[in-house]
């Protein structure tokens, strides 16, 4: 007999199907876990990382199973989005068409995995009955005023033609495609997250299990700092500046004042000015500036003095107010007291414009700061130049000095911006508000909902396509009835796998979002598994979304994801020759590349990617050697939260190791047919049964253990070397009761990896003669009593140099170890004629002869 895999894994999936072996439903007798893989974009074929994802996932899933939990396992699309958008335009396809087309083959392709989901959730987020849930909390979110207009300074990817959240701007560069985002004034839809920023710091304590690299990530976008805003007048104005600082304990060193170009007052200071045009000038050549200057610390400080001075509260001394390019409108206040002596940047700032630098902080127990200074002293310490403040610590005068004065007051600041939710394209949801002359913004109809995407037989690039479509735009205002216009935005594709883990608790729900009782069941998930890319993204989107909806009534729990796991990437080596580039391995023949003849260059392993040429086709690893193999390498591979190298030596070594089981089942086939006596009488068994008992369970525990730390590589490694210990056995040398226990190890080493390879142990638990299927068995448990070894290995020293092994009786005495030690007869040599000074003894473990 052979192992066929391609035959066998076609039979049981079809025997999955018709037995419903996946099917879900609320069960309030039991014990739910919802194991959730994050939802693929549906590009047209699924990749190794998706393998990777979904087979890491489905470990946990039929693990948990049967360990008796019912386990919600469902998949779905995150469907819309532009690169459908950008296919339909230049192959004039329908975006739809395009996207069911690749989820018809991608759902294809993932069943061929063998992964354990109940199909019947499936949904598409670009289905309307999905949407429109979305723009019915849209609304709900209008009307609580957490969602609004505003015109503002938005990034806008030239390539993607559309506006991007602050959260998708990576280095200044388009998330999707890498192009570097520009500034653009509009008017555009915000959900207010900014609001949740103190309960998304809170609630990361119920976070336990998520990685601590991703908390912080998140800690530090949200970036809350504690600071105070304080007045400043500006001289011969009748204008208080009013400025944001995490240090008022410095404003004695405050020099000079720096100015957002685009703070309100820039206005008022131009009318009153001379230098208008230069004024203009600077303004312009800072907003035409790529805009994250404050954040990049290295970029270089420009600045414009305004001829006007702001007087110092503390000390009414006459500041300058300069126009400075690395303050931003969008933080604080806009406007900041500079106080060079002891911040990076208004010390570079300072010294290019020549300002004045004052010293108002000394490090505490350290010797004087070299005068002038050659660099921002940043820390805290003790007040000096400051008045009647000298001498305090630089905690406690934060407090003191505010509380001094009239026009200052202690505040919280997030670096948290609103999330920009508007999109000019037309593959997404549409935004349900209307547009009345009379009435102004209205919200569409609850009733009307959804407002659906109108049908288009031709996209091109530009953006808001559904400008140019009439018979979308016009629509009667919901509350007046007269003749009005529908916004042509479509929402952040964020948006919908904001929930859609939700939607997934019903089985197509109809007229609601979801059940309420399904989503109190199944709700939050248990287990979240997903790619790090998403730490700030999609998990914090997400997370406020839940928020969102608790408060709004739909929902009782305030976080999705208890637990979270972020896998490590694929990658693989990469080739490339000087002058043919990266090459293909099929390119490469002894190390030369196969056009002309040169030496290649072997680059390290990297994320598979097109472009660098280094991709391995799933679909030609599932013909050659089946789904289970797939499965088995990539999580032998590399433990989940690695990465992983990919290795066609790997694979092969996986695809024999599942042929050496299958050998090793079918060979001893005969042994299943007898009748077992199955209860074994451990009282005399002899040490033949000991060690296999041992083994059995040794290997149950070490498995058990390492899938709930997910180290499901040594899991799979410790299935291995119990699958070397049943093969080197020689059955024909054991008793009846031996055979037994024999027939138990390999049904045991079955019912191990069916979690790993589902497919070659269904088939393998059907030949030894089981009528059940393994995907339903129950987890086999360990007995403590068998793992514990009757025999221990004691070392044994002569001053302190190992010198012999003694194998003991585990309860051994402490005299009767030292003595047989001592009759040992390598030790012998050693002690013969010489005096034993003395003896230590670590029970069960060493013994040390000191002798002369
Ligand atoms: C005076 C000062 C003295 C400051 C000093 C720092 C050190 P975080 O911690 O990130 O909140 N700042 C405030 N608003 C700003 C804006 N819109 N654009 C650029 N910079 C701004 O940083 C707060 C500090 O960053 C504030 O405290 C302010 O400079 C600056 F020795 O005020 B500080
Ligand atoms: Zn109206």
């Amino acid at each position: 007999m052979n192992y066929e895999p391609q035959n066998i894994e076609k039979k049981w999936l079809k025997q999955w199907v018709e037995n419903k072996i996946f099917e879900t439903n609320v069960d309030n007798a039991k014990e739910k876990y919802y194991l959730l893989e994050m939802f693929p974009y549906p590009s047209g074929k699924i990749h190794m990382g998706h393998i990777r994802n979904y087979a890491i996932g489905d470990v946990i899933a039929r693990f948990k199973k049967m360990n008796g939990y019912n386990i919600l396992h469902p998949m779905g699309w995150d469907a819309f989005g532009l690169p459908a958008e950008n296919a339909a335009i230049s192959n004039n396809i329908h975006p739809a068409k395009w996207t069911y087309n690749n989820i018809e083959n991608m759902r294809k392709q993932l069943k061929k995995l063998g992964l354990s989901y109940d199909w019947r959730r499936e949904f598409a987020t670009c289905d309307p009955e999905y949407y429109r849930w979305e723009q019915q909390f849209f609304i709900d979110m209008f009307n609580e005023g957490l969602a609004y207009k505003k015109k503002t300074t938005v990034n806008w990817c030239p390539n993607c033609k559309t506006v991007l959240a602050n959260e998708q701007v990576e280095d200044g560069k388009c998330w999707r495609c890498q192009s570097v985002v520009s500034n653009r004034e509009l008017d555009s839809w915000f959900l207010k997250i900014s609001d949740y920023a103190e309960r998304l710091l809170d609630d990361m304590e119920k976070l336990k299990n998520w990685p601590e690299r991703v908390l912080a990530m998140q800690k530090n976008w949200i970036g809350k700092s504690i600071g105070a805003e304080i007045d400043f007048k500006i001289d011969g104005l009748d204008y208080n500046l009013t400025v944001f600082t995490t240090r008022p304990d410095t404003i004695f060193g405050a020099t000079f004042v720096g100015l957002s170009v685009k703070h309100p007052v820039v206005d008022l200071l131009l009318e009153k000015s001379k230098d208008k045009k230069n004024i203009k000038a600077f303004i312009d050549k800072v907003i035409n500036e790529n805009q994250n200057v404050a954040e990049d610390i290295d970029k270089e400080k420009k600045g414009y003095f305004t001829n006007f001075y702001c007087i110092n509260p503390v000390n009414n001394k006459k500041i300058p107010i300069y126009l400075a390019n690395f303050v931003l409108m969008e933080y604080g206040t806009g406007a900041i007291m500079c106080v060079p002596a002891h911040d990076e940047r208004d010390f570079d700032f300072a010294k290019k414009y020549n300002l004045e630098i004052i010293q108002v902080i000394k490090p505490k127990d350290e010797e004087e700061i070299e005068l002038p200074l050659k660099e921002a002293y940043t820390g805290e310490g003790i007040l000096i130049n400051s008045g009647m403040f000298n001498g305090l610590d630089s905690e406690k005068a934060k407090d003191e000095i505010v509380k001094s004065l009239k026009n200052a007051k202690k505040i919280v600041n997030y670096r948290l911006r609103d999330w920009g939710i508007s999109r000019q394209r037309y593959w997404g949801a549409p935004i349900p508000i209307i547009y009345c002359d009379k009435c102004g913004i209205v919200p569409e109809k609850i009733s009307n909902l959804p407002v659906k995407l109108p049908e288009v037989d031709h996209l091109e690039k530009t953006p808001k396509p559904l400008d140019k479509i009439d018979s979308f735009i016009r629509t009667k205002c919901p509350k007046c009835g007269k003749d009005a216009k529908r916004d042509t935005d479509t929402m952040d594709t964020f948006v919908e796998s904001s929930w859609y883990f939700i939607r997934f608790c019903s089985i197509n729900p109809k007229d609601k979002p979801f059940e309420k009782e399904d989503v109190q069941y199944f709700m939050p998930v248990d287990q979240y598994i997903g790619g790090i890319e998403h730490a700030i993204l999609h998990l914090l989107y997400s997370r406020f979304f839940i928020k969102v909806l608790k408060d709004l009534g739909y929902i009782d729990f305030d976080e999705p994801f208890l637990n979270l796991l972020t896998q490590g990437m694929v990658c693989k080596e990469t080739y490339r020759c000087k002058t043919h580039g990266w090459l293909y391995p099929e390119e490469v023949e002894d190390n030369k590349c196969i056009h002309c003849g040169s030496e290649i260059i072997v680059g390290r392993t990297e994320k598979m990617s097109k472009s660098k040429k280094n991709v391995v086709d799933p679909d030609n690893i599932l013909k050659k050697y089946g789904a289970d193999t797939a499965r088995l390498f990539i999580l032998f591979a590399s433990p989940p939260v690695k990465d992983l190298e990919w290795s066609d030596k790997g694979i092969e070594g996986a695809h024999r190791f599942l042929n050496r089981v299958y050998r090793l089942i079918t060979n001893n086939l005969i042994y299943f047919k007898g009748n077992k006596k199955n209860s074994i009488n451990n009282k005399n068994i002899n040490d033949e049964a000991k060690n296999i008992l041992y083994n059995i369970h040794y290997t149950i525990m070490r498995v058990t253990r390492d899938i709930n730390n997910f180290q499901l590589n040594t899991a799979i490694a410790a299935i291995m070397e119990f699958t070397n210990f049943l093969s080197q056995i020689n059955t024909e040398t054991l008793d009846d009761e031996c055979i037994d226990l024999y027939t138990e190890g390999l049904s045991t080493l079955i019912v191990l990896l069916s979690p790993f390879t589902p497919f070659i142990a269904e088939e393998l638990w059907h030949m030894i003669g089981r009528k059940t299927f393994i995907s339903l068995e129950k987890w086999p448990q360990y007995n403590k009593k068998y793992i514990v070894k009757d025999k221990i290995n004691i070392v044994v020293q002569i001053n302190g140099k190992v010198r012999a092994e003694l194998i003991t009786d585990a309860n051994i005495a402490k005299e009767d170890a030292i003595e047989a030690a001592k009759n040992n007869d390598k030790i012998k040599k050693y002690i013969n004629n010489k005096k034993i000074r003395k003896e230590i003894y670590v029970p069960k473990k060493l013994i040390n002869f000191v002798v002369n």
